[in-house]
């Protein structure tokens, strides 16, 4: 029986085959999609392809249904092996050079036989690659380069990562003459947890262009240019990040805001939207289609904003963090707008550790941090016992802390600060489950957070009954970086989350967001089942230093995207109002 993870990976495979073979993008993008599906399923496959009715998945059409009943019979996906007959899986890897697009991929491959990167390395070095026609010296010296940078760097950074390379350079083109609008788009727009390459997109006069590309390319940043044509250009940065910026038209700027935004499935269903009223949409702009269904290009519809051209679909606004194609037609059809959460809304800090475990700052100094940001609480968090590598508290050691707070805590009164630090723990889940300490000393904290630190690798059904019975306990208050993933590092545990999300809210607990944008966890994509079952989530930053606590603004923009309203962020709440709920139990 195949799992969901080799039905995904045969899925992808299929997808990264079809783009090398030039096959149509919309079957390609089809097989991406049905693919990113079953990765982040709940349910086992084997259930729907038992009941035949692998088509009620949302993004499984017929036919890529037909093709997993297939593959779940006779162990293989005909239409896997018909593109492998076409195209050899070694050139997948190819499609990450940038500079090299799958038709020269495939030239290349049918003129050397060729499928290795190190033989095009080769190719490279010995001057062949050079003579073959439409390449040139040029080309091939910019795929080795393309080849070296890609060796060197991995191709996805985090969010953070690419927020900085993006804000700086953004800042130094938006007062330029002739900017007249100016955004940062793509996935870095929407909020993604990792980011590709970023892109940004001005609405210039057409005279301003070359002035503008000058000073771009010339950023401190970049390293290296890596194209430069009449409307985009590419460069990338000294941390190996790719940027492209785009210059459009003032008239076109809002339709290609919105291309650019993506997601790439956002607009195909868009792109739908239109052609059912008679429209063809594109990055230009919306038109009337002609009667042979060709854009007619002397009929332009009007529209000053994106929102202006979501109204000719039928469709309020959407925010950009909430363009993946997961329900927000839906949702936008039907209403003006969701009341998310905001980084305004954030009224406290939960989730922090001092130097009694292995943060950077006391927790008067913390505490201070959080006053200057204009926060109303904080909630100490540090380690727990077993969490010894990381300065776990013993019981003598928390008695200590308590009455450290509470005597800051008596200054903040005294001195008429609407200022409270909560006394919390973040408590290991041990292997069975069970919190770090009694239950005396449980019930002497105001919070506590239950999180796994070690063995996060158990076996599915034994992580979830580890995870339940913290859940269960009376005293968890708040669900800790659930599946304990490092972003681009390391994978977290094997969960079925959505399970975990509807036990949460059974057990009145919250689970928290991860802010920090190593983790990012719980994962947006659980939003909906989020939703649906109305669980409470806490934007935490899980600080060690000061500078920690400013990652807050990473888990708003991911709370948002997982569609959470600002009624469910527990720290949007003033200080009682979070007490309430951590003594509702
Ligand atoms: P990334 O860079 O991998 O983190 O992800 P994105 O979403 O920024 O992707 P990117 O940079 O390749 O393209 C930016 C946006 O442009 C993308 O979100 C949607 C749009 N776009 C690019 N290529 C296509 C395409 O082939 N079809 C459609 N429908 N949209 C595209
Ligand atoms: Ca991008
Ligand atoms: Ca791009
Ligand atoms: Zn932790």
């Amino acid at each position: 029986m195949p799992t969901n993870q080799d039905v995904a990976e045969k899925l992808n495979l299929v997808f990264q085959l079809m783009q090398l073979a030039g096959e149509n993008r919309f079957k390609a993008i089809a097989f991406d999609k049905a693919s990113q599906t079953i990765a982040g399923l709940s349910e086992d496959i084997n259930t729907f392809i038992e009941n035949e009715n692998l088509t009620d998945i949302k993004g499984i059409g017929k036919s890529i249904a037909q093709d997993i009943y297939d593959y779940a019979k006779t162990g293989e996906m005909p239409v896997l092996e018909d593109f492998k007959k076409k195209v050899p899986v070694g050139l997948i890897k190819w499609l990450d050079i940038s500079g090299l697009g799958p038709k020269n991929i495939l030239k290349i491959h049918q003129q050397f036989r060729i499928t290795e990167i190190d033989e095009l390395k080769e190719l490279i070095d010995n001057g062949k690659l050079a003579e073959l026609p439409g390449l040139g010296g040029k080309s091939a010296e910019k795929i080795a380069k393309s080849i070296e940078w890609m060796e060197k760097f991995d191709e996805r950074c985090r969010l953070d990562q690419a927020t900085v390379i993006a804000e700086s350079i953004f800042e130094s083109l938006k007062d330029l003459e002739g900017v007249q609008q100016i955004e940062v788009a793509g996935s870095l727009r929407r909020a993604k947890e990792t980011i590709g390459d970023i892109d940004i997109l001005i609405a210039a006069g057409e005279e301003y262009i070359p002035e503008l590309f000058e000073v771009f390319t010339n950023h401190e940043r970049v390293t290296e240019i890596l194209g430069k044509g009449d409307t985009k250009s590419s460069v990338r940065t000294q941390e190996g990040r790719q940027v492209d910026l785009r210059i459009v038209k003032p008239e076109n700027f809002a339709a290609a805001l919105m291309y650019f935004t993506g997601s790439k499935e956002h607009n195909v269903v868009m792109r739908s939207r239109a052609r059912e009223r008679g429209m063809s949409l594109n990055e230009y702009g919306l038109y009337k289609l002609k009667d042979d269904g060709e854009t007619n290009w002397d009929a332009p519809q009007p529209f000053k904003d994106e929102s202006d051209i979501y109204k000719h679909l039928d469709l309020n606004w959407v925010p950009p963090e909430l363009r993946e194609d997961r329900g927000e037609f839906e949702i936008y059809e039907n209403q003006e707008e969701l009341p998310l959460v905001q980084e305004s809304h954030i009224r406290g800090v939960i989730h922090a550790h001092s130097t009694w475990s292995d943060g950077k700052f006391s927790i008067k100094e913390m505490a201070e941090a959080c006053i200057e940001r204009g926060y109303e609480y904080l909630g100490i968090s540090d380690h727990s016992k077993t969490a010894a590598y990381a300065g776990g508290l013993s019981v003598d050691e928390i008695k200590q802390q308590w009455e450290e707070i509470d005597q800051l805590n008596e200054v903040y009164k005294s001195e008429g600060k609407n200022f409270v630090i909560l006394k919390g723990i973040e408590s290991d889940i041990l292997a069975d489950g069970n919190l770090d300490y009694e239950e005396d000393v449980l019930a002497g904290f105001d919070f506590v957070i239950a999180s796994v630190h070690q063995t996060l690798d158990m076996p599915r059904d034994k992580m979830m009954e580890r995870m339940r019975n913290a859940i269960k306990n009376p005293y968890t208050r708040i669900l800790g970086h659930p599946t304990g993933r490092l972003l681009l590092k390391r994978n977290g545990s094997d969960l079925d989350l959505n399970e975990l999300v509807a036990l949460a809210v059974e057990h009145n607990t919250a689970i928290e967001i991860n802010a920090s944008p190593w983790r990012l966890d719980l994962d947006w994509s659980y939003g909906n089942k989020a939703k649906e079952v109305g669980l409470m989530t806490s934007i935490n930053p899980d600080a060690h230093s000061i500078d920690g606590i400013d990652v807050i603004k990473y888990g708003v923009r991911i709370a948002r995207k997982g569609k959470y309203e600002k009624e469910r962020v527990l720290n949007t709440k003033s200080a009682e109002e979070v007490m309430e709920f951590f003594r509702a139990r």
